[in-house]
């Protein structure tokens, strides 16, 4: 068996690849922009790829010849697609376009793995809460409609010509490793960077109140892989454990692990009154295909959050 990671380089992509080595699938997978983190003993097949080059995905996917794609590759942050819009449609939708129409002029019928965002659902009423496959999408932000663009795209493609697709949205995921633009990285990283006397012992905190559905990265990727063995074709799937936490119980659990003496402060810049109070993954559908659920306990999590800091300041 034989899976491509697009994206590999990113916070996802080194977990899953990592994951599929231990099945015992051979991985190949894309890098883009930053230094190949890969070397030869992680015994992962890389080439570099501007998903947005149709040309350089089929190189690729000639000389792959996959069974598996999970298409990681995108310009992930909501932030980033407000300052630039264009960026995120072409790396996404087109990004993604290149990859459906590269497999099926090559002839070729891997499955599919589109990855999404619970994004895509936006704004959540709590009486809706929580939120399944059927709820109606009202995205707030430019990724969270390439990501909606990104899912019709791939149930276009399974109803037009058969393609072995399948959608996922991923609800947050944190982990070790993860860009501090992400609020419990953020707040690890600081915390790290007080403990080692870098900055004054100050916190700037947004909305504490906003409840999210966090998961351990390490099972987020463990839902992938059953979803690439089990998942129905053309069916879409919520990945998230199903459990949400208020920000403030982030935030107190990563300084109940510090010794140090924080203030924390409230930062308006931080704050979006536009939030949904409370997004929460309903997964019955992923549990009951897969009999997937998440073996990370919250606390541990961030323990390993704050400790990945620790060693890489
Ligand atoms: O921007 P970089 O240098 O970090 O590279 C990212 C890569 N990427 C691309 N790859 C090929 N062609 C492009 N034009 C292109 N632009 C960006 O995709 C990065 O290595 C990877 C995405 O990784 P992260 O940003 O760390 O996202 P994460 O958290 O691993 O999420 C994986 C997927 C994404 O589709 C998210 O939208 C979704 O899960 O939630």
């Amino acid at each position: 068996m034989k899976a491509l990671i697009t994206g590999v380089n990113g916070f996802v992509g080194k977990y899953l690849s990592d994951y599929l080595i231990k099945k015992s699938i051979e991985v190949w997978g894309t890098t883009y922009g930053v230094e190949n983190i890969f070397n030869e003993t992680n015994d992962i097949i890389t080439r570099e790829l501007d998903i947005a080059d149709i040309q350089e995905v089929k190189k690729v996917l000639v000389e792959c010849k996959p069974d598996y794609i999970f298409h990681l590759a995108a310009q992930s942050s909501a932030a980033i697609s407000w300052k630039n819009p264009q960026l995120t449609m072409q790396v996404n939708i087109n990004g993604t376009l290149n990859l459906l129409q590269s497999v099926r002029e090559l002839g070729i019928n891997p499955r599919i793995l589109l990855i999404g965002s619970s994004e895509e659902y936006g704004f959540v009423r709590p009486e809706d809460i929580p939120v399944n496959e059927m709820q109606a999408l009202k995205p707030s932000n430019p990724y969270a409609i390439s990501k909606i663009a990104q899912s019709m795209m791939g149930e276009l493609y399974v109803k037009a010509y058969d393609m072995d697709i399948i959608m996922v949205r991923a609800f947050n995921h944190i982990g070790p490793g993860q860009s501090s633009i992400f609020v419990a990285s953020d707040f690890a990283k600081k915390i790290a960077e007080i403990e080692k006397g870098i900055v004054q012992p100050i916190l700037m905190v947004g909305n504490l109140e906003a409840r999210r559905d966090f998961t351990d990265v390490r099972d987020i990727v463990r839902a992938y892989y059953e979803l690439a063995k089990k998942g129905e074709q053309g069916d879409l799937y919520n990945v998230g454990s199903g459990v949400s936490y208020p920000i403030q119980y982030i935030l107190d659990t990563l300084l109940s692990i510090t010794n140090s003496k924080i203030q924390v402060c409230e930062d308006f810049n931080k704050m979006r009154p536009s939030d949904a109070p409370i997004i929460e993954c309903d997964n019955t559908k992923l549990k009951n295909l897969t009999g997937w659920y998440p073996r990370y306990v919250i606390e541990d999590t961030l323990r390993d959050i704050l400790d990945f800091w620790r060693d890489n300041i």
